[in-house]
């Protein structure tokens, strides 16, 4: 890296000005040259994006983004396609309590499919397991094929085993609300500067309503993504027929299906049913995907 150029990471985006964090520290930056024209791509937090100072001033200007790894996108409510809101994120770690709130079990899978939709590696968070252990609900998730982490953040179970599982990557941090997201990320990070009622989804108002995300750097070159809405991202585009291979333990299976565009219902040579019907797929993950079929199957085709 010379002196005068040098690559970060956006964090967060306020009008034409991204905040990008850098080895040297976060600085200020424009869209400059290239970066800037028409057909190229949007940036959005957690672009890798290279840097050149601008003359006279702290300002640097954004003059390439670099190739992305995965891209977040939200429907856009009133209009046709997608925007996009976060690129190059690493998981998504779907907290739950174990109790209170009790636990959904289809809210959970849909957040799941979410990240799968978007090719991002997931893992669920039991959370609250002084509780109750949540042990019925760590194996269902477990058997999907998924990593459980079970936490407390009362008791500090899990807590360091949390740390490890964000340390060094690009977390996206989502689920019910109560389920004690702020409080985990609190304990794993004491002070961490997290814009309240971002990550909750509330109270959300003023210059970053239009937002997209915000990435929080954490000790040890971590960061977490703060999408708020998460569970608006990225079903969108998502073809029904698409949908079983977002279910692990459905996607191993899909080549025992009689039929190439089976949908896994009343299909005859159904490897999925047959899979559920002899106890190996958990009938309730089976139930989600029948909703979210339903679901797909119903959402108007204005995404393009
Ligand atoms: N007993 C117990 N309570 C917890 C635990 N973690 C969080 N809580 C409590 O659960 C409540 C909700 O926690 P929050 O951290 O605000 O939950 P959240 O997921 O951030 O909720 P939203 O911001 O609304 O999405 C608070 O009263 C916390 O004190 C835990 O491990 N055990
Ligand atoms: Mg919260
Ligand atoms: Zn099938």
């Amino acid at each position: 890296m010379s002196e005068a150029e040098c690559t970060g990471t956006v964090l967060e985006r306020e009008g034409a000005t991204y905040r990008v964090a850098t080895p040297q520290g976060t600085v200020e930056a424009i869209l400059r040259g290239k970066a800037k024209q028409d057909g190229q791509p949007r940036v959005v937090v957690g672009d890798r994006v290279r840097l050149a100072p601008e003359p006279g001033g702290t300002l640097f200007g954004i003059t390439a983004v670099e190739p992305r790894r995965n891209l977040l996108g939200r429907r856009v409510p009133e209009g046709r396609g997608t925007r996009p809101v976060a690129a190059n994120i690493d998981q998504v770690l779907v907290v739950t309590a174990a109790r209170d709130p009790a636990p959904v079990p289809q809210l959970i899978d849909r957040l799941l499919v979410v990240a799968e939709a978007n090719g991002i590696p997931a893992a669920v968070v039991v959370n609250k397991t002084d509780l109750d252990p949540g042990l019925a609900l760590a194996d269902r998730c477990r058997g999907a094929g998924y990593a459980v982490h079970r936490t407390s953040a009362r008791t500090g179970e899990g807590i360091a085993e949390l740390r490890a599982c964000l340390a060094g990557r690009v977390s996206v941090v989502t689920g019910p609300s109560g389920a004690g997201k702020s409080t985990l990320l609190n304990a794993v990070q004491p002070g961490l500067a997290l814009r309240t009622g971002a990550i909750s989804g509330k109270g959300r108002r003023g210059t970053h309503t239009t937002v997209g995300a915000v990435m929080v750097p954490l000790a040890g070159g971590a960061f977490l993504v703060d999408t708020p809405g998460f569970s608006e991202v990225g079903l969108w585009g998502l073809e029904p027929g698409e949908l079983a291979r977002c279910f692990p333990e459905m996607r191993a299976r899909l080549d025992g299906c009689r039929f190439g565009d089976c949908r896994h219902r009343a299909e005859p040579g159904c490897a999925v049913r047959e899979a559920v019907e002899s106890g190996v797929i958990a009938p309730d993950r089976y139930a989600s995907y029948v909703a979210l079929l339903a679901e797909l199957e119903q959402a108007p085709r204005d995404w393009e």
